[in-house]
């Protein structure tokens, strides 16, 4: 049985063997019926007040109070409600919106329950059985944040605890979101519903005239694999001892928390800030009705200009700002599809109100960061080790685990390359917190001849970005057996960040490292 064939099976391995607690049989996701359930979208975080900044007595900004709780939700009209772990009340939680330059301060209490309801791994860093099970920590992913309110794995708080931290939020307007970072056990947090979107808006994106209201729907989408009395399943390796799997594959596509759901249009124009929430899977979203999708946006803001897809490419962790024009499709009922997988429904309606926006044609400049600005190129390799089984064992960055001594030191205000040379036959999206930053290139090697001499030796011709890719972006797909560069200006703040795969699976089992921004005197 090959590796992946193996965790496709696991949770059919899973429910034939039982489990703790009641292990109900797997779901076959082609016994729901699709779009029967409207697509919910998340309620706007509300501000639970005005507090002084962090050192500023005399400026208030907003507070905001969100705890981590254990709720009830259904996946599907049919299911009975599963057990999910989230922010707030719903999962995705509160979507928090806010302006560049517009501070909030969140606080972020634990009120799990004391017991994980996933399968921890004991064997993983910072998930011993010495280790309190439930722990929590949040991440505004591609926010600039000071490193005391980033979210850094080992921060993390038990139930009862709590946190409050502060975002400047100085960066452009871009869809953001928010999710777990705990130490080792983050993918377990994450599949069980603690996530959610946070915007920040700005006067350029105000000047487009882009739909708003009720016509920008934001899209957080993610794949789960479901037991027949509607829980969560997730899969586990069949050794009790050491449970995680490389990689989790749901057949259960959910968008904003419900299974296949469905959405009433009018014939004109939307906005989708889609995010995909997924722990391992990469998304190829088309529409039946085989238009055009306009992408006006990257992980971190607006593209230059549109850019028409037949399908948008998103790894864990991107997001994508899309534009969907419905305009003379009225009686249409249009699926959103991965390749052949459906997703999710729109039901064209007639437009209520004329659509006089006009999509522009020039977005906001991207200023291409010259090659030649960069001080220094870090060669980064992405390494599997597997098993004399052929097993994957766990994944390394820079053949260095977690807890060795920091290795990327950048200094403030400098720009760097780095490039991810990629041994692996997976495409590892990858994630620095902190920055934002452009895509080079990539380029093929021969993965064996490095693994042997340590030189990269290309077989294939440089390739640049797609358009769509070309904008600021705070996480990137590394290719299988590529090189790929990315130019970035550490801005912001000194101190200790992260930066990891955000295939989840493979962040909590090592292919994540400590980096520090260091002050130009410190080297
Ligand atoms: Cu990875």
């Amino acid at each position: 049985m090959t590796r992946r064939n193996f965790v496709r099976s696991a949770s059919y391995l899973t429910a034939l063997a039982g489990r703790v607690g009641s292990a109900a049989p797997a779901l076959n996701p082609n016994t729901l019926t699709k779009f029967v359930d409207p697509l919910p979208i998340p309620e706007i975080a509300k501000s639970a007040g005005m507090r002084a900044a962090p050192g500023q007595s005399a400026a208030k900004i907003p507070y905001f109070r969100v705890p981590m709780r254990q709720v009830e939700s259904k996946f599907h009209r049919d299911l009975p409600p599963a057990r999910l772990w989230c922010y707030g009340s719903t999962s995705p939680g509160p979507t928090f919106e806010t302006r560049s330059g517009q501070p909030l301060l969140i606080e972020w209490p634990n009120e799990l329950p004391g017991k994980h309801f996933l399968p921890i791994d004991p064997g993983l860093h910072g998930a011993e059985s010495d280790q309190p099970e439930v722990r929590g920590v949040v991440h505004v992913h591609g926010a600039k944040t000071p490193p005391e309110s980033d979210g850094y794995p080992e921060d993390w708080v038990v139930p009862g605890k709590s946190r409050t931290y502060f975002y400047p939020n100085r960066q452009d307007s871009a869809a953001l979101w928010y999710h777990d970072h705990a130490m080792g056990i983050n993918r377990l947090n994450i599949y069980a519903g603690m996530f959610g979107l946070f915007l920040i808006r700005d006067d350029v994106e105000d000047e487009l005239n882009l739909p708003k209201g009720a016509f920008e729907i934001p899209l957080v989408i993610y794949d789960r694999l479901l037991r027949q009395d509607g829980q969560l399943d997730y899969p586990v390796s069949g050794d009790p001892a050491r449970p995680w799997v490389p990689e989790v594959f749901g057949d259960v596509m959910v968008v904003n928390g419900k299974a296949f759901p469905f959405l009433n249009v009018e014939a004109r124009k939307y906005r989708f800030r889609v995010l995909n929430a997924s722990n391992g899977r990469f998304f190829h979203l088309s529409l039946s009705s085989g238009q055009p999708i306009h992408q006006i946006g990257t992980d971190q803001g607006l593209l230059a200009a549109p850019v028409p897809l037949e399908r948008s490419l998103l790894a864990p962790g991107e997001r994508a700002d899309l534009v969907v024009d419905f305009t003379g499709r009225a009686g249409e009922q249009i699926v959103l599809q991965n390749d052949a997988f459906l997703v999710m429904q729109f039901r064209v309606g007639q437009a209520k109100s004329p659509d006089t926006g006009v999509l522009p044609s020039v977005l906001r400049p991207v200023p291409k960061t010259p090659e030649a600005s960069a001080i220094k190129t870090r060669p980064l390799a992405l390494i599997e080790k597997m098993t004399l089984k052929g097993e994957s064992m766990t994944m390394l960055l820079n053949d260095t685990p977690w807890h060795m001594p920091v290795t990327e030191n950048p200094v403030l205000d400098t720009t760097e390359i780095w490039s991810f040379i990629n041994t692996t036959d997976d495409s590892h999206p990858i994630h620095l917190h902190l920055v934002r930053f452009q895509i080079l290139d990539r380029r093929r090697f021969e993965p064996f001849f490095y693994q042997n001499s340590g030189e990269v030796r290309y077989t294939g011709p440089v390739i640049p970005p797609a358009p769509e890719e070309a904008g600021w972006k705070d996480t990137v797909r590394a290719n299988p057996k590529m090189v790929t560069r990315i130019i970035v200006r550490f801005e912001g703040y000194l101190g200790r960040y992260v930066w990891h795969c955000h295939v989840l699976e493979h962040e909590d089992n090592e292919m994540m490292r400590p980096y520090e921004v260091i002050a130009a005197t410190a080297k």
